[in-house]
C-alpha cells in the first residue's frame, strides 16, 4: 500500500513556504510624489518603491506571474516577495492599482465598492488582501468594507502612511510591511487598519493626528495586534471569525446620498437641525452630541421636538458622542429625551462607523424602519461594545478523567484532537464551551500544522466539522503543508464535509488547484506539489506525520483511500501554537 504525503514544493529556491497577498493600491500620500500642484499619486508603486528594498524583495526568488481579476478580466501581475520572516514565510505580493489613483478625501461609495469587488474577484487566489489608501478617509473606509463584507473567511488589511515612502524619514515601509508580514501570516479574518505598529480593527478606528506617525485610534477597543521586536502579538479573544455556515459575501454600494452628520455645539439653533432634517431625500442623521449623548434642550424643547417630528417623518436619527471615548446613553435628562423623541442611542460606535453602517443599511433592499434602528442598536462586525454573557465553566465531572484535568490549552487541543478522532460530538462540545481555553482551540494547531478544521475534515463525524465551523473555526487555515482541509477531506473521499466545507466559503488553496490538475493528467505533481508517494524520507510537513492524532491520509492502490488510524501517547504529539494556521 502506498502512501501520500504533502509536501511543501512551492518554492524550490527556499525551505520556507510562500503565503500570496494581493495588495490592492488606490492612492493616498505614501505612493505620492511632489508635482507642480503638490503631491500627487505615482503609479508603478511595486517597481519604483517596493523592488529596490531588501525587505520587500528577496532577490534571489525565482520570478513568478500571479494572476489577479479586475472587472472580470484575467491579468497577469508581476509579482515580488519577501524575505523569510520571523514566522518562517516568505509573503509573495502582487499590486492591483486603481485607475486613478485618488487623495482619499476623494473616495465614495464607488470606491468602497470597487475595493470589496476586487477582494471577492480575487478572493480564492490569495492568503491575504492589503489596501493601501490616503490616511484622511482611512477610517471610512475601514468601516464601510467592514460592512459591505460579510462572513469574511481571510485578512483585509488597510493601511497608508502619513509620508511618502520616497521620504527620507516615513512610515510607509513599517505600516506595509507590518500589513504584509499579518495578512499572510495570521488568519484575523475582519476587515484591520494597521498603522503605527498596531493592528485596529477598522470599524473601530478614528484619525487622531494629521502629521504624526500615531495616527490612528481605537479608543473603545483594543488593539487587534502589536507588532514588537519580537513579532506580533495577536489578541485572539478579541477577533472575530465568521459563525455562519456561508460564504463570503460583498454588498455593492452603500447610501451615503440620503445620510447626513451633523455637530451639536453650544447656542446652535433648531431652525439649523430642522433644515438638514428637511434636505429632500434624507433617510438617516448621525447626530453628535455631547458627552454620554446630550443636546441642547432650550426651555419649550425645540430642538426635541424638530428631532421627534423627523423621525415621525420616518427619518433614522442616530446619538454618537463627540468625545472619542466612551458610550452615549440615556443617563441625562436631554439624552432622556432624545431617546422619547425616538432617537437610537449608537452606544460607542465612532461617527465613522455610525455614518457607513447606516448607510449600508439603508442600502440593504427591503429593511424596515424597525429593523434598520435595531440594527443600528447591535453589533453586526463588531462595531459596537455589547453586553457580555456570562461564560460558562466546564460542567464539573461531565469531561472524562483524560480531559477533566486540562491544564493547558495544549492539552487541552490534545483531547479535542482525539474527541474529533473518535467522532465523539459531546467531548467536543463540553471541551470546546470550556471557559477557559476556547477561543484558543480553534486557531491552535498540531506540530504539523492541522487545526481542529482539518482535523474534522478527515473525521468521521460531519457534525463536529459544522460545530467548530459555527463556533468560528476558519476554513482557509493551511497546514505546514500548505493544505487546506477541503483538499484533504476531497482526497479522503469526505463527500459530506467536501460539501459543508464549500458550503462555508472554503476553497482550494491556488497550488492545490494545480496539484490535483496535474494528478488528473497522470503526474505526480511538481512545482507547485502537494502530493506525492511516500518513500520514506522525513519531509518536513507532511500529512503521514501530521495525522498521527488522526486517521493518516494513506493511500492504497488507486491512490485515493483512506488510510488506518494511527495513535501516539498524549506526551508525544505537539503542539504549535505560533503559526495560528497558515
Ligand atoms: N491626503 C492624503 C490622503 O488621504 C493623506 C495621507 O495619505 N496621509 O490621501
Amino acid at each position: 500500500m502506498g502512501q501520500v504525503t504533502f509536501m511543501e514544493r512551492e518554492n524550490p529556491e527556499s525551505h520556507y513556504p510562500e503565503s500570496r497577498v494581493l495588495i490592492i493600491m488606490t492612492g493616498g500620500t505614501i505612493c505620492m510624489q511632489p508635482s507642480a500642484d503638490g503631491l500627487v499619486p505615482m503609479t508603478g508603486f511595486l517597481q519604483s518603491a517596493m523592488a529596490p528594498r531588501p525587505s520587500f524583495n528577496d532577490s534571489s526568488a525565482p520570478s513568478v506571474e500571479l494572476h489577479a481579476y479586475k472587472n472580470g478580466v484575467k491579468l497577469s501581475l508581476e509579482s515580488l516577495r519577501t524575505p523569510p520572516s520571523a514566522y518562517s514565510r516568505h509573503i509573495r505580493y502582487g499590486i492591483l492599482e486603481f485607475q486613478p489613483l485618488l487623495d482619499s478625501s476623494s473616495i465614495s461609495s464607488m470606491g468602497w465598492t470597487e475595493i470589496a469587488q476586487t477582494v471577492k474577484e480575487n478572493y480564492h487566489l490569495y492568503d491575504g488582501f492589503v489596501v493601501l489608501h490616503g490616511t484622511d478617509s482611512l477610517a471610512y473606509t475601514a468601516s464601510a468594507l467592514s460592512f459591505m463584507m460579510s462572513d469574511l473567511g481571510k485578512p483585509v488589511i488597510l493601511t497608508g502612511s502619513q509620508a511618502s515612502i520616497f521620504a527620507l524619514q516615513s512610515d510607509a515601509v513599517d505600516n506595509l510591511l507590518g500589513s504584509l508580514i499579518i495578512a499572510g501570516t495570521f488568519v484575523i479574518p475582519e476587515v484591520c487598519l494597521f498603522f503605527h505598529h498596531t493592528l485596529f480593527r477598522g470599524n473601530r478606528t478614528t484619525k487622531v493626528s494629521a502629521s504624526s506617525f500615531e495616527a490612528f485610534a481605537s479608543p473603545n477597543c483594543e488593539p487587534l495586534a502589536k507588532v514588537t521586536s519580537l513579532g506580533a502579538d495577536v489578541n485572539w479573544a478579541l477577533v472575530r471569525r465568521p459563525t455562519r455556515i456561508a460564504e463570503f459575501q460583498v454588498t455593492r454600494y452603500l447610501d451615503t446620498a440620503h445620510v447626513a452628520c451633523l455637530r451639536i455645539f453650544p447656542g446652535i439653533k433648531p431652525e439649523m437641525v430642522d433644515s438638514v432634517l428637511r434636505v429632500p431625500n434624507l433617510r438617516g442623521l448621525i447626530l453628535e452630541t455631547f458627552g454620554m449623548g446630550n443636546a441642547p434642550g432650550g426651555v419649550d424643547g425645540s430642538l426635541t421636538k424638530v428631532i421627534k417630528e423627523a423621525v415621525q417623518r420616518g427619518t433614522i436619527v442616530v446619538n454618537v458622542s463627540q468625545c472619542t471615548n466612551g458610550f452615549v446613553s440615556p443617563l441625562y435628562a436631554p439624552g432622556t429625551a432624545l431617546g422619547r423623541a425616538g432617537v437610537v442611542f449608537g452606544h460607542d460606535l465612532t461617527t465613522e462607523a455610525a455614518l457607513t453602517k447606516l448607510s449600508y443599511l439603508l442600502a440593504l433592499p427591503g429593511l424596515k424602519y424597525d429593523q434598520i434602528t435595531a440594527q443600528m442598536s447591535h453589533s453586526l462586525r463588531g462595531e459596537m461594545t455589547e453586553m457580555t454573557l456570562p461564560s460558562f465553566s466546564h460542567p464539573a465531572g461531565s469531561i472524562d478523567s483524560a480531559v477533566g484535568r486540562l491544564t493547558s490549552a495544549e492539552s487541552a487541543f490534545t483531547a479535542l484532537g482525539y474527541a474529533i478522532r473518535n467522532g465523539d460530538v459531546r467531548t467536543v462540545r463540553e471541551i470546546l464551551e470550556g471557559d477557559e481555553f476556547n477561543h484558543q482551540l480553534l486557531k491552535m494547531a498540531d506540530y504539523a500544522g492541522n487545526t481542529a478544521v482539518h482535523l474534522a475534515a478527515v473525521g468521521p463525524e460531519p457534525q463536529i466539522l459544522r460545530d467548530v465551523l459555527t463556533r468560528g473555526a476558519s476554513v482557509h487555515a493551511r497546514n505546514r503543508a500548505n493544505n487546506t482541509p477541503l483538499y484533504l477531506a476531497e482526497k479522503m473521499g469526505n463527500a459530506e464535509c467536501v460539501q459543508l466545507l464549500r458550503e462555508a466559503g472554503a476553497h482550494l488553496w491556488v497550488a492545490e488547484t494545480s496539484a490535483k490538475t496535474s494528478e488528473a493528467d497522470g503526474e505526480v505533481a511538481s512545482n507547485a506539489g502537494f502530493v506525492e508517494v511516500e518513500d520514506g524520507d522525513d519531509h518536513g510537513g507532511s500529512i503521514s506525520e501530521s495525522v498521527e492524532l488522526v486517521p493518516s491520509v494513506g493511500v492504497d492502490g488507486d491512490g485515493e483511500k483512506l488510510g488506518e488510524v494511527q495513535q501516539k501517547p498524549n506526551d508525544e504529539i505537539k503542539i504549535d501554537t505560533a503559526g495560528a494556521g497558515v
